[in-house]
């Protein structure tokens, strides 16, 4: 029997694929969506991810098939992934990708176990409070079974007193498609986070673009696309926004940022069109604006929400901080120590779904105040992620909340 889902009484869950490069996940998305989200030319060229990839998919159940993307049974969950990119240089944009989700697949290769970007990734999920995870035990076609099992009782004995500690951990192969039915049951045990649809929204934006094939005609041109996810709240079509920190300027040797103010002309959750939008689910709104102000992902980092609700943007900030005892996502070097903050010290701070750098102005007490490249849009308690440049990679060395 088949059913077409009604996605809008459907619970939705949004999962990041993390891990290692390398380690599968753009393949095991691939299997979990049927889609390829490396298509940039540069992904193609080096066989890497380098972009946030956005795939959604149906899981439905059935009492003989069991669970299936292929519409067999009843609809189960919407799951919209997100596909993180694994190498180490990336860590930022994997950051941003944390902050869009509910939950987590850890991928770890049997055949090669943790390595720095697993540890640094499950740190990263672990500081911005994503408990739900599931370790997918990938390429289990290229080991012995005795090594599978070596390799599952390492991983176990990683994860002891993380936040991965009680995961799941499933044998899988990506690219032969075995086992991918075991991580769709343990996706639908997830229990969805509740949904604020009542307070004022937040969405928070990770992409941002222009949807217009070239030589469509004036009259049918779209306006700039804004990706991401809405924490909070409700947004409607003909519904007023608000977007901070806005349009860079250059003005007189100086960048501005100016608060835009728009309306929502469309509203989408992967392909449907829908009314309006609720938390959950990659969604995206078409706005009013010229296409060219969204294009290449110029508005990724804003916060959307009602006009004149969003605090004022500052370029000033504190920070109550917590930092890692030992380096983890370091290819090049064993674990060493993470040394203190240090005054004039640059950092680069990961705040949702933006990214900006800072120099630390003064140090009190585990508070770091820090004068920002770039503004961000200040919520109380939010979540920081500090990273440090070591030998020209930033590295995550700990978190902090905004004070
Ligand atoms: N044998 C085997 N190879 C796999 C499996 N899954 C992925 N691969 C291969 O591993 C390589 C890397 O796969 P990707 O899916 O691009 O890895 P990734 O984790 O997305 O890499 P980054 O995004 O760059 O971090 C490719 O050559 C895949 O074909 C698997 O289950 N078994
Ligand atoms: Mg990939």
């Amino acid at each position: 029997m088949t059913k077409e889902a009604n996605i809008e009484n459907l619970e939705t869950i949004n999962i990041i694929i993390a891990g290692h490069i390398d380690h599968g996940k753009t393949t095991l998305l691939q299997r979990l969506t049927g889609k390829w989200t490396d298509t940039h030319s540069e992904e193609l060229k080096r066989g890497i991810t380098i972009k946030l990839g956005y795939a959604d998919t149906i899981i439905y159940h059935d009492a003989k098939e069991g669970y299936n993307r292929e519409k067999k049974g009843t609809p189960k969950r919407y799951v919209s992934f997100v596909d993180a990119p694994g190498h180490e240089m990336l860590m930022a944009t994997m950051l941003s990708g944390a902050a869009i989700v509910d939950a987590a697949i850890l991928v770890i290769a049997a055949n090669e176990g943790i390595k720095p970007q697993t540890k640094e990734h499950l740190m990263a999920l672990q500081a911005k409070n994503i408990k739900d995870i599931i370790i997918v035990q990938n390429k289990i076609d290229l080991v012995t079974k005795e090594q599978a099992i070596k390799n599952y009782q390492e991983t176990k004995n990683a994860l002891k007193g993380t936040v991965g500690e009680n995961a799941p951990i499933i044998p899988v192969s990506a690219q032969q498609g075995v086992n991918i039915e075991k991580i769709y049951e343990e996706i639908c045990k997830i229990k969805t986070p509740p949904r604020h649809t009542e307070k004022i929204p937040i969405f928070l934006v990770a992409r941002s673009f222009d949807i217009n094939k070239p030589g469509t005609k004036p009259e049918n041109l779209h306006g700039a696309v804004l990706g991401g996810t809405l924490k909070l709240g409700k947004l409607r079509v003909g519904d007023q926004i608000e977007i901070k920190p806005g349009l860079t300027i250059k003005e007189a040797n100086q960048i501005i940022y100016k608060t835009i103010k728009t309306k929502i002309k469309s509203l989408h959750k992967g392909n449907y069109e829908l009314k309006e939008i609720t938390p959950g689910g990659s969604l995206s709104i078409e706005t009013e604006l010229d296409m060219s102000s969204g294009k290449a992902d110029s508005l990724s980092g804003c916060v959307v929400s009602a006009p004149d609700k969003l605090p004022k943007i500052i370029s000033e900030i504190k920070i109550k901080y917590t930092l890692f005892p030992e380096i983890i996502g370091s290819v090049s070097q064993t674990n060493t120590k993470v040394e203190p903050l240090k005054t004039t010290e640059t950092m680069m701070l990961s705040v949702n779904t933006s990214v900006t750098v800072g120099t630390i102005k003064k140090l009190t007490n585990s508070v770091a105040e820090l004068s920002l490249k770039i503004p961000i849009v200040p919520f109380k308690g939010e979540n920081v992620g500090i990273a440090r440049n070591i030998n020209g990679h930033w590295r995550l060395i700990g978190f902090g909340k905004i004070v």
